[in-house]
């Protein structure tokens, strides 16, 4: 069986085979903290220093090459130490989308990879379009909660997973507490590849939406139903469709994204020791 056919019959086997391979790569038997750099958030991982191992993330059982400009597709090993304390933060630099039309398993092939490796916090990043108009572009938003607009789920059979607390309180009252200008907000998961038309983002600010995006949802469910934490930050890099007028650009996010990292590289270090 080929590493892809093994993902989509067994995706939980492919996940650990995937961890086996980090711990024998990086000779470091289990991972504390996951992180997920998504678009614009590639140069932030680099505020956590030199990484202590890197590969291209499809050297490794599961893993598909990276289909956007900016989503490199590597994967780090980084060793943090911060007030004493000293842990392994695994990172993924880029992600795949449900639009790339792969399928649930090689969106959420990360995180559970993740989670095998021993991680019991999974931090996942994005870009995002902003539809509450108090947020600025090139902010950072943390995720309070998500409305899935695809309905996609990472699960399947009758496994009622509890999503009350998907984004973990305690760890976003760890974070508020580095940071205390960080918002909260509700994101909308919706397919695209397609950006919504204003009279999408008119129903979704209806329905008590802040943020919208192309990601993190089914990341965060898979996440959380195999009892990892997960803490979700968006960057808001454009106003969502029909707020300016303005067409919606993907250079426009790139931009807003690179302008952040440094600040939200330097949040990520200071808070990431704090949360496990
Ligand atoms: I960056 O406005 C980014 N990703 N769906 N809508 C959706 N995804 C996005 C947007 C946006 N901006």
């Amino acid at each position: 069986m080929t590493s892809t056919e093994l993902l989509y019959s067994d995706p939980l086997a492919a996940a650990t085979a995937a961890a086996a391979e980090i711990a024998q790569r990086t000779g470091v038997a289990s991972h504390d903290v996951a992180l997920v750099m998504g678009s614009g958030w590639v140069t932030a991982a680099d505020a956590l220093g030199a990484p202590a191992y890197e590969c291209d993330a499809h050297e490794l059982t599961g893993f598909f090459a990276p289909a956007v400009e900016g989503h490199s597709g590597k994967v780090r090993s980084y060793e943090i130490t911060e007030g004493g304390k000293t842990l392994r933060a695994l990172v993924f630099l880029g992600r795949t989308h449900l639009y790339e039309g792969k399928g649930m398993e090689p969106v959420v092939h990360g995180v559970r990879t993740a989670v095998k490796a021993g991680c019991k916090v999974i931090i996942l990043t994005n870009a995002c379009g902003g539809i509450n108009t108090s947020f600025k572009v090139g902010q950072p938003v943390l995720i309070r909660d998500h409305i899935s607009l695809t309905a996609a789920s990472p699960l399947s059979g009758a496994t009622f997973v509890d999503l009350t607390d998907l984004y973990s309180k305690r760890i976003r009252t760890i974070v508020k507490s580095e940071d205390s200008s960080l918002a909260e907000g509700v994101y909308v998961h919706w397919r695209g590849p397609t950006y919504e038309t204003p009279a999408e983002i008119a129903m979704m600010r209806t329905m008590g939406a802040d943020l919208v995006g192309m990601s993190t949802v089914p990341e965060a469910i898979a996440a959380h139903a195999l009892g990892a934490e997960v803490l979700g930050i968006s960057l808001v890099t454009n106003a969502a469709a029909g707020i300016t007028g303005e067409k919606l650009n993907h250079e426009e996010v790139i931009a807003a994204g690179k302008a952040a990292a440094d600040r939200m590289g330097a949040l990520l270090k200071s808070t990431i020791p704090k949360l496990i």
